[in-house]
């Protein structure tokens, strides 16, 4: 197929790198987001649809030669929030891509899918050694995307390819990421891997740079295509300088996902406070 690539979360921030990017590597740009982006690119289609919206992604996948999903929320929120952008948001999009007969998903899934692996005494982690391990309900539907990614492969015959993206930021702001970041022009480099592989069936890859600190194995990555030529060790003596060696007996550098699997992330800093049934509704009673 010779149509655009279908970009959702193109408004992001990835999705502002990759319309950059792509573009440049030979790829035409079909962006769609719940927001308008603001700086249209020549030659770039646009759209504004919900991906939860599978009568909209239905329409948004026609001709496209593949769908690159990056939509959705980005962090830890509400079990309902998650739920409904980033699960049934992808079902919707990969069933919008299968009705259209779309061959190609790739898919932004995230370290969180595995984030409570712990790191490994010695040598590099592989995906095939962090199996789904949530950290998070972000995390729970990161797996659920490589789970629905996996059936589409395999009952469907698409290719889909799931990334388990690192920390995909301008630049590196934690020790933490002096292991995980993604720079932007990595990013491009992968997606562009992604898309160009030939027959990768379902494939599930880290995402990262190539950093002096990882600990992520990136074999099945290089082996789509992938040439990562950034490494946050040049961030390392100013980071450090703030805050300190990394710490790898703190679960922040022990485990896959960091933060994500501190208390910080317990649901009830991030679920409004259940309603007490003991304390009618305007009778003034303090909890
Ligand atoms: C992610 O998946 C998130 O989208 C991002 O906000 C960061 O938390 C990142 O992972 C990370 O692990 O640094």
């Amino acid at each position: 197929m010779t149509g655009p690539v279908l970009l959702t979360g193109a408004a992001g921030r990835i999705g502002t790198w990759l319309r950059g990017g792509l573009p440049e590597r030979g790829w035409a740009i079909r962006s769609l987001d719940i927001v308008p982006v603001t700086d249209v690119r020549p030659g770039e289609e646009h759209l504004v649809a919900d991906v939860t919206d599978l009568a909209a992604m239905e329409d948004a996948v026609r001709d496209a030669s593949a769908v690159v999903h990056m939509g959705g929320i980005s962090s830890e929120s509400t079990w309902a929030a998650i739920s409904h952008s980033n699960i049934e948001g992808t079902y919707c999009v990969l069933e919008a891509a299968r009705r259209s007969g779309v061959p190609r998903v790739v898919l932004a899934s995230s370290n969180h899918a595995t984030g409570y692996t712990p790191r490994p005494d010695s040598g590099l982690l592989t995906e095939a050694d962090a199996p789904p391990r949530p950290d998070t309900y972000y995390g729970v539907a990161k797996v659920t995307m490589e789970a629905l990614g996996s059936l589409y492969a395999d009952r469907y015959g698409m290719d889909v390819v799931c990334l388990r993206i690192g920390s995909a930021f301008a630049e590196p702001t934690t020790t933490r990421q002096l292991s995980t970041w993604l720079s932007p022009a990595d990013t491009v480099s992968l997606v562009d891997a992604a898309l160009s592989a030939p027959s990768p069936g379902f494939s599930v890859v880290w995402g990262v740079s190539d950093n002096t600190r990882n600990w992520w194995d990136l074999t099945a990555a290089r082996a789509l295509g992938y040439e990562p030529a950034d490494d946050a060790e040049v961030y390392a003596e100013a980071l450090i300088e703030v805050h300190g060696e990394p710490d790898l007996a703190d679960p922040v550098h022990g485990r896959v996902g960091g933060e994500f699997t501190t208390a910080a992330f317990d649901a009830e800093n991030f679920e409004p406070p259940a309603p007490r049934a003991d304390i009618a509704p305007g009778s003034g009673a303090q909890p």
